[in-house]
């Protein structure tokens, strides 16, 4: 099995997939990768992955993609990047349980929901992880105000309905991670998101979200290297 360490500036390029096989380049901490991850794991579909070392990216890495970020995926010679692009790409090519909504209308509803994150929450996540203690209060207000749209938005059990889907796994790594929030005093509450804090509770179940999942300590204990300005890529890996 391929080792689990980043890569990074100066290593060698890995000789590209054999024909017919999957590679995903990831960073085992990257919520956007791990949308990726929950689809593979949900469909059950084999690949190996690369974990790339982005504060120093292999030389390599930008050829593969102009971004330079992950996910990334390659397949007989074909690049695709961009979560959400790689994960329609994988429902493309392995049509078996197909997770992206084929109902036009259904699939834009979903669309516009990750729409209003993108417009409304995370930004605000973001900031208040690395925010000063007075800026604290108004980000919180801007960050809850904006999770209100995404409370509103989840038609029960899961955001795609009776099963999990795309939306699901798709905003899951955020709500992950809301745990780097605690301790500046947020934390997701029933009285505030009733349906979120159920749906959270959810999720959890599932094997495929079993299969992608950190628990607290360890994205806290990533954030915390982040943070730094050394971000250890390979945080909690055996030696
Ligand atoms: N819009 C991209 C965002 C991906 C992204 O921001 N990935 C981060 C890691 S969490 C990354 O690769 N950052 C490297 C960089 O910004 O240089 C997607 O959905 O795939």
């Amino acid at each position: 099995m391929p080792s689990e360490r980043a890569m990074k500036t100066g290593s060698a390029c890995p000789p590209p997939p054999g024909p017919g096989k999957l590679r995903l380049y990831s960073q085992r901490f990257c919520p956007y990768a791990q949308r990726t991850r929950l689809f593979l794991a949900a469909k059950g579909i084999e690949h190996e992955t690369i974990n790339v070392n982005l504060k120093e990216k292999p030389e390599w890495f930008f050829e593969k993609t102009p971004i330079a970020k992950v996910p990334v995926l390659e397949k007989d010679g074909k690049i695709v990047y961009e979560s959400l692009v790689c994960n329609e790409y994988l429902d493309g090519i392995y049509p078996d349980k197909c997770i992206t909504p084929s109902d036009p209308l259904e699939k834009a509803r979903q669309s516009m929901v990750l729409a209003l994150w993108d417009a409304k929450v995370v930004d605000f996540y973001y900031k208040l992880v690395t925010a000063k203690e007075d800026e604290r209060p108004a980000l919180t207000k801007q960050f809850v105000d904006g999770l209100q749209y995404i409370e509103n938005a989840l038609t029960q059990p899961f955001f795609s309905g009776d099963k999990a889907g795309a939306l699901d796994y798709n905003l899951w790594p955020f709500f992950e991670r809301l745990c780097m929030l605690k301790p500046i005093g947020f934390e997701l509450s029933v009285d505030q998101f009733p349906k979120l804090t159920a749906w959270v509770e959810r999720m959890m179940q599932l094997p495929e979200v079993k299969a992608c999942y950190f628990p607290p300590e360890l994205h806290v204990q990533f954030g915390k290297t982040m943070m730094s300005g050394s971000p250890d890529y390979d945080f909690g890996l055996e030696e």
